[in-house]
């Protein structure tokens, strides 16, 4: 795709240009009057319009590898066929005119703008906008203001399921899974002490992380300090062996290792593993200052597994939140906990609605 600028005596000749030259489907972006530019212009062009548009160059497409442009062309990501034309001009608008594209009124624009740099997506800002300007009673003295109803209308869709809810009758076990390095086995321990020091419960931990070096020490260091006991399983028959040893415990926490969310496979390799536990809960961990993009890679990774709950830890590290809440919202996996900095035990606490709200306006 190219961009062009076209001059003509005025709009009809210039659009008639735009045509003839660069083709019927030419995609106008912008037009101006040089004349508004004053009298003191010295470039000829006063009194004349300029329209910018985009087209697609007829023919360089066809062109087989090797030849002409595809020689030429600068080394670029993405090949210009794949360029989606609506969605590049979209994103050659401002964020007021997106706004307006998306059909919001100009005295919405400030919220939407708010919501926008907290890291809301673009639709999903303007979708609460719009179903917070159809809550609010038209005019009503001392009713909500606009940014109230908005607050309490994103607080009210996000979904928060409180702490691990353990089972009378059976060991409840619970899988923790996510990329590499986004806190599993230091929130593990976390849990480990909330559990068995604060509530007193019987606790064991788990690690299949049998491949990295130190992975296993890591826990037992942990599990040392809080008396908690720490077992690693590289088999089926060992998993099921090591939970049937803590058939007592009232808590059983199962480490995995960080796989990157191109490892497709690591889901199936740990389905097969778990085969024998009967029930369990997965919790997909993630860190709020990963990439909006790894959120989504690890659900379509993990969702073989049946992903219960997501926990997003690093919040003391996060400078946007926003795509935490577009997450929640895309993906309906409640939330259990948020942690908040390297300290075990201290730094978790649960996942609650007002904390995510707050750090979205902050
Ligand atoms: N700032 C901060 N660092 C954390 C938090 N949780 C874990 N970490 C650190 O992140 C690093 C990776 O954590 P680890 O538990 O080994 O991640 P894993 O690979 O998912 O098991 C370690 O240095 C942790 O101390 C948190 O909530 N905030
Ligand atoms: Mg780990």
């Amino acid at each position: 795709m190219r961009i062009k600028k076209i001059l003509a005596k005025n709009y009809s000749e210039a659009l008639t240009q735009v045509k003839k030259e660069l083709g019927e489907d030419a995609l106008i972006i912008s037009t101006r009057s040089l004349e508004s530019d004053g009298p003191s212009r010295g470039d000829g062009h006063a009194g004349m319009v300029e329209i910018t548009a985009a087209f697609e160059p007829s023919g360089e497409n066809d062109k087989p590898v090797g030849e002409g442009r595809s020689r030429r062309a600068e080394p670029s990501l993405i090949s210009e066929d794949d360029l989606d034309l609506k969605a590049l001009i979209f994103s050659l608008l401002t964020r007021t005119e997106r706004a307006q594209s998306l059909g919001l009124k100009p005295h919405q624009f400030e919220t939407y703008s708010r919501l926008v740099e907290g890291g809301l997506s673009e639709r999903l800002a303007c979708k609460i906008i719009e179903k917070a300007s159809s809550e609010k009673p038209a005019g009503k003295p001392g009713s909500q203001s606009e940014s109230q109803i908005i607050k309490s209308l994103m607080k009210r869709v996000l979904l928060c399921k409180g702490e691990i809810q353990l089972d009378q009758k059976r060991t409840k076990i619970v899988l923790f899974v996510g990329p590499t390095g986004a806190g599993k086995t230091t929130t593990i321990a976390k849990l480990a002490a909330d559990f068995a020091l604060r509530q007193n419960k019987k606790v064991a931990m788990v690690t299949l992380d049998t491949y990295r070096t130190g992975a296993v020490d890591q826990l037992q260091i942990f599990g040392d300090i809080m008396q908690v006991p720490v077992a690693s399983a590289e088999s089926r028959n060992e998993l099921k062996a090591i939970v049937q040893k803590h058939a007592d415990k009232d808590l059983l926490l199962i480490d995995t290792a960080g796989k990157s969310p191109k490892e497709r496979t690591y889901p199936d390799q740990l389905k097969v593993m778990l085969n024998d536990l009967g029930q369990f809960e997965t919790q997909l961990v993630l860190s709020v200052t990963a990439q909006e993009k790894i959120f989504q890679e690890s659900v379509k990774q993990y969702s073989p597994l049946g992903i219960d709950r997501v926990l997003f830890t690093k919040m003391d590290e996060g400078m946007s939140f926003g795509p935490l809440f577009n997450f929640s919202l895309r993906t309906r996996i409640p939330l259990s906990y948020f942690t908040m900095g390297q300290k075990v035990p201290e730094d978790i606490e649960v996942a609650n609605r007002e904390k995510v709200i707050k750090l979205i306006f902050n």
